[in-house]
């Protein structure tokens, strides 16, 4: 019988604009509860952490259990002062794209402690394969602002040259490679690094990001094969933010219970983490190093967070979810709860964060004045036009000759 109805199952957001939206329904374990296994745990033993959920700052903004990294307070400042530098820099950004200064945005709103943390539990000297919404770990690495910003304006200081979207950065002096559009290269891509620098017996630990819409490309998948059959030394990140631009994550999850536990089908140790508590990350990715740096194997890691924001400049969530889902997400904000952590060890107050504040929207507003001295993408100057087929390949392929005799450039 003919029926307009599908026959398979079509899943459908929990809730559209308009709706109230109620996170009730999630089960989001109390900080604290996770057990901290030690570094060297077969993959197999880590459903309680793949099921569960790493969190160490409770509902007071206390930081409490096992996996609490005790982190010196001067740590933790550093760690809030890269937060708010990220979220000052993408407002501003996001702002001069609507004046027309650059062609596209994509903010971190919300998922600034993923990066931030994440980095700084790194060393400067590890690689890491990130996407578009790491931008944090640029700031933690110390990148230079304004050349961040030429970027993003393709102007004549662009290292990219105008050759990528703005925010797809690369910065090879800070082991940080370039970010590929096409989502998922950047799972293998770090396997096979970290593969590499195992082969050179190097101690360097490699990581990457990708989010939760990502994690229904083959790349995925073949890079987990790769990483659980070698045990290559690299740390897997899945940034489950909720949406894949307005596909909701119930999409890419199918019927598993979490991403997390998509890692254990694979022998790799795998684990759930509140994305929005900065010590609760440090912990993961420092306990995640350590197991790669001493040869235990790779890490997949889930971090359960919201996209507090549009995907990007092209897009208005207010289209496909209600405007008042971000406020509701239950798990709060990262610099807020990080901030308050802070102001209740007594190492902070809002006098200080106000000024923080103040300091680094000055620091960005000036960092852009100076970018833009050398040029902007509409009033030039750019990259001179040959330079559009030079870096690539060592010897020109006949085509590329051809186009350029053809361009008379
Ligand atoms: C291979 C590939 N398919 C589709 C796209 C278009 N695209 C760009 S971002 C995006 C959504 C990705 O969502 P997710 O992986 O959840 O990451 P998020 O943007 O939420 O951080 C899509 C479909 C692309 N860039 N590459």
């Amino acid at each position: 019988m003919a029926t307009n109805e599908p026959r398979y199952r079509v899943p459908v957001p929990n809730f559209r604009p308009g709706d109230e939206p109620d996170f009730s329904h999630l089960n989001i374990p109390a900080a604290g509860d996770a057990k901290r296994p030690s570094v060297d745990v077969e993959g197999r033993e880590t459903t309680a952490l793949a099921l569960g959920m790493v969190r160490v700052l409770d509902h007071n903004h206390q930081a409490v259990g096992e996996w609490n990294p005790e982190l010196d307070p001067d740590v933790l400042r550093e760690g809030l002062r890269h937060m708010v530098l990220t979220r000052v820099y993408d407002e501003r950004m996001q702002k001069l794209q609507r004046q027309g200064k650059m062609s596209f945005y994509m903010k971190s709103t919300g998922e600034e402690a993923v990066s931030v943390a994440g980095a700084m539990a790194l060393k400067n000297s590890d690689m890491v394969f990130p996407s578009y919404r790491q931008q944090g770990i640029l700031f933690a690495r110390g990148r230079d602002i304004v050349d961040m910003m030429c970027h993003c304006i393709s102007n004549s200081k662009d290292n990219l040259k105008g050759r990528q979207l703005p925010v797809h950065y690369t910065w090879a002096e800070g082991n940080f490679f370039s970010i590929s559009g096409n989502l998922g290269t950047q799972f293998p891509q770090a396997v096979g690094w970290a593969m590499a620098a195992r082969y050179k017996s190097t101690d360097q630990v490699t990581a990457s990001w990708i989010g939760d819409g990502t994690t229904a490309e083959g790349d995925f998948h073949g890079a987990l094969t790769l990483a659980s059959t070698y045990k290559a030394p690299v740390i897997l990140n899945v940034v489950n933010n909720q949406f894949a631009i307005s596909t909701h994550q119930n999409m890419a999850i199918g019927e598993a219970p979490t991403f997390a536990m998509k890692g254990l089908g694979y022998g790799i140790a795998s684990m759930r983490v509140d994305g929005n508590d900065f010590l609760a990350v440090y912990a993961a990715m420092q306990w995640a190093a350590e197991r790669a740096r001493n040869g235990h194997g790779p890490t997949y890691v889930e971090y359960f967070s919201y996209r507090a924001d549009a995907h990007s400049t092209s897009d208005d969530p207010s289209g496909y979810r209600p405007k008042t889902e971000a406020r509701a997400w239950p798990l709060g904000d990262p610099i807020e709860r990080l901030k308050n952590h802070l102001i209740g060890l007594g190492e902070w107050d809002e006098e200080r964060h106000e000024a923080l504040d103040k300091e680094l929207n000055e620091l960005v507003v000036k960092s852009y004045k100076e970018a833009e001295s050398f040029g902007t993408l509409h009033d030039g100057p750019l990259s001179p036009i040959p330079s559009i087929f030079e870096d690539v390949f060592e010897d020109q392929d006949w085509r590329l000759i051809r186009q350029r005799q053809d361009l008379g450039v």
